[in-house]
């Protein structure tokens, strides 16, 4: 142990990698841009809840459980014990990648022996969760992201490790089943037997048993001898657990804290957060979003969903659609301690004439200063917005700040301004090239 409590003793690269709204910021293409330069890329909460889009020359991926590394055979991946895996869905998306000539071997790939499983009770307690909160409900994907981290904080969880035991994964499926039997009957459904969910189970663990291991300790050892990590995050920084417009969140620690929580690394090992923040904003599921287009504003909506491609990379949803949000931003430069900003997808705004940045709140007619913990006020405040001129013209592509339209740097320097941390890279397209590196 004297070794694990000495202070690092080198100047290893971990970085977090984190949403700064409701998701789909574009981290997928960010981190797929960093991992060149990582040798080890973790997911460290969430699940198959996940669709992170990499889109490499004419070739697409859409990742749900594995990191953005993936695609870059010569990283690590690893997914980490904050994770919630649904072995099922491990196995097709592991075959999927393959299918498409990835490498998916236990050799770059690790599973946490702490992860929790999600198993086939979840999903539908996922639906009857839903259905009883009606228009409450949160939106959720379905995935039983949130029955499964019930469980673990319930403590009655079923971990990686615990599940390749049979006689120890049949005795928790019997005793959770009956407790989630009461609630799947109450609503109407059948009972679901144990010996089926126990049989599906085991199958799909088989899969997976050969990637679980040890992946706090394997995490400790690669910073110890200095090689750098890449914490990527999953949805965002507005549906973390506390930090997000609760109760309309997700399960999970989004935030860069938690990507100490979910991966077992000390908070003084990380270098630097970057904060993935979109031109505009969106929302898939329920719950309140201040800068919706709404009325007369729906057709810019419908014009940026379409530009923008939003649509939910793993349920189809259409995605809401919203203006720049920098007070919300402003909220998750602080919660995560942005070091960089990575601003995504300015191509889809040149086709506007005008684009409205929220650069405020009032509730009540007071203008508030900090970010409203109580949903239902979320819902009432007004955004307080500044008109910029749009730009009207193609940015797609482009790789230089120099080459940018005026009217686009400046809504770019705006945005800086008003959200305090340094823009450091701009994205104006999908592909890979299709970057401006200003710092
Ligand atoms: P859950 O399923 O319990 O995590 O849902 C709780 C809330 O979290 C939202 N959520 C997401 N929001 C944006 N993107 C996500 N990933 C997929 C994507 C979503 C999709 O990349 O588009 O395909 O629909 C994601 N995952 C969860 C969810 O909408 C609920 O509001
Ligand atoms: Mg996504």
């Amino acid at each position: 142990m004297k070794r694990a409590a000495r202070p690092p003793e080198n100047g290893s690269r971990i970085i977090v990698v984190v949403g700064a709204q409701w998701g789909d910021e574009g981290k997928g293409k960010i981190v797929d841009l960093l991992a060149e330069r990582f040798d080890i890329v973790v997911r460290y909460q969430g699940g198959h809840n996940a669709g992170h889009s990499v889109q490499i020359g004419s070739r697409s991926y859409v990742l749900h459980l594995l990191p953005s590394g993936i695609v870059h055979p010569d990283k690590t991946c690893v997914l980490g014990n904050g994770m919630v895996i649904d072995p099922q869905a491990f196995f097709e998306e592991a075959e999927r990648l393959r299918a498409q000539g990835l490498k998916v071997t236990p050799e770059r790939v690790l599973v946490s022996s702490r992860a929790h499983l999600i198993l086939p009770y979840h999903r539908v307690l996922d639906h009857t969760s839903e259905e009883r909160l009606g228009n409450e409900r949160v939106g959720t994907t379905l995935r039983g992201i949130g029955p499964a981290y019930e469980d673990k904080a319930g403590r009655r969880g079923i971990r990686t490790a615990d599940a390749l035991n049979p006689e120890v994964l049949r005795a928790r499926i019997e005793r959770n089943l009956e407790d989630a039997n009461r609630i799947i009957v109450a609503y109407g459904r059948q009972a679901m037997s144990a010996d089926q969910v126990f049989e599906e189970t085991w199958r799909a663990v088989q899969h997976l048993a050969p990637f679980v291991t040890d992946t706090t300790a394997f995490l400790n050892r690669a910073a110890r001898e200095g090689r750098s990590i890449l914490l990527e995050g999953a949805q965002a920084t507005l549906l973390d657990v506390d930090h997000g417009t609760y109760p309309f969140v997700t399960s999970s620690s989004t935030t860069a804290g938690g990507a100490c929580i979910g991966s077992g690394l000390a908070p003084h090992r990380i270098t630097g957060v970057l904060g993935i923040v979109r031109t505009y904003t969106t929302r898939v599921g329920e719950g309140p979003f201040p800068t919706e287009m709404v009325g007369e504003e729906m057709a810019i909506g419908n014009l940026i969903r379409e530009r923008g491609r939003e649509y939910g990379a793993s349920t189809g949803r259409p995605r809401r659609c919203g203006w720049f949000d920098a007070f919300a931003t402003r909220y998750a430069a602080e919660i995560n301690g942005f070091t960089t900003i990575a601003l995504t997808k300015l191509d889809v705004l040149d086709a506007l004439d005008k684009i409205k940045v929220c650069i405020g709140y009032r509730l009540d007619g007071r203008e508030l200063d900090s970010f409203p913990a109580v949903a239902q006020d979320l819902r009432r405040v007004e955004p307080i917005y500044t008109t910029l001129p749009g730009w009207q013209t193609s940015t797609l592509g482009v790789t230089n700040w120099e080459e940018l339209p005026e009217r686009a740097r400046q809504y770019i320097a705006f945005l800086e301004d008003e959200v305090g941390v340094p823009i450091g890279l701009i994205s104006t397209g999908p592909e890979r090239n299709q970057t401006i590196i200003t710092r």
